[in-house]
């Protein structure tokens, strides 16, 4: 009897951690790159810090309550026997205090929150790099305002792999022809617009998703702590190629990111004649004239409806090999 109450026990176990080992197997970054939970510069950071505070609040509720419920359930549970309890109805000092303390919490959580709020939608004045950025059925587009430098960034899967007639590469419908190039530590402003539909540019690394609306400009920054490549996706369902317009982000060191703008720049000239928007652009939500884009190239013809559009500006890789 003992042993099989024994195994009986020692299978829950098991069973429990097998479940447990699963479930944190989901949490590995390395299978999941597009993480919002290991932020990347201080744009990201600042909204991580806003989740764990958030969360460390829950998490107290969470065991307080569950805590006086379990206690309430086996020091009070009841016998057949037993004579039925005192009822009460009301009272006065229990319900001033459930009331009290959820309003304190809630005061304790909007205060970081608005200064969240307030930190993340506050115009990047200081800015030392603006990008415009414009969503294309199914492509971006990338200005460096005021650099007269700017570029498409199609994706880079190719078709056979879409289709399944060649293998898929590790970054599968994740890679582009040209990586968005921005320099580490800077504090960089993104003006994010649409020439079509709305778009939304997504890179959680750097925890910023925002919509690209045609005839709007919305503000964001960041300041990407250390050099790398962070990868993203349109996320709002903008037609039939929604899924092939990924983005990639490539960090470098200021020094290689001013040798790779000089080499653009003389490579390209002229290549940024679309619609200039100022370095000081107006607010979010502000209508401006929507993007034209006179000397880039056109989007993407009318789709055909068997397969995904194919790159339609080929351009040379940008530095990093990988991408
Ligand atoms: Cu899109």
């Amino acid at each position: 009897m003992l042993i099989r109450t024994v195994a009986r026990c020692s299978f829950r176990w098991t069973a429990a951690l097998c479940l447990l080992a699963l479930v944190l197997a989901g949490c590995s970054s390395e299978n999941y790159p597009q993480t919002t939970l290991l932020p990347r510069g201080d744009f990201a950071k600042i909204a991580d810090d806003l989740l764990d505070t958030t969360v460390r609040w829950a998490l107290l509720v969470f065991v307080l309550v569950e805590g006086v419920l379990l206690y309430a359930i086996f020091r009070f549970r009841g016998k057949p026997e037993d004579p039925e309890p005192r009822q009460t109805h009301g009272n006065t000092t229990v319900e001033v205090i459930w009331t009290v303390i959820p309003f304190a919490i809630l005061v304790g959580m909007a205060i970081p929150a608005s200064k969240t709020l307030i930190a993340m939608e506050t115009p990047a004045e200081d800015a030392e790099l603006t990008v415009k950025i414009t969503g294309y059925q199914w492509k971006w587009h990338y200005e460096y305002v005021g650099e007269n430098l700017g570029f498409f960034s199609n994706l880079a899967t190719p078709r056979d792999a879409i289709y399944n007639r060649a293998a898929k590469g590790e970054n599968y419908l994740l890679e582009v022809d040209r990586p968005l190039i921005l320099p580490e530590d800077k504090k960089v402003r993104f003006l994010l617009t649409s020439n079509d539909v709305i778009h939304a540019w997504w890179v959680p690394d750097l925890s910023i998703k925002r919509d690209a609306i045609p005839g709007f400009i919305h503000e964001m920054w960041t300041r990407i702590d250390e050099p790398g490549t962070y990868r993203g996706q349109c996320a709002e369902l903008c037609g039939r190629d929604h899924a092939f317009m990924p983005i990639v982000v490539q960090a470098l060191p200021q020094d290689e990111f001013d040798s790779w703008l000089m080499a653009e720049k003389a490579k390209t000239p002229g290549s940024a004649a679309s619609a200039p928007v100022a370095a000081s652009a107006a607010p979010a939500a502000k209508p401006t004239p929507a993007p034209a884009s006179t000397a880039a190239p056109a989007p993407a013809a009318a789709p055909t409806p068997a397969e995904p559009v194919a790159p339609a500006d080929p351009a040379p890789a940008a530095p990093g090999a990988t991408l």
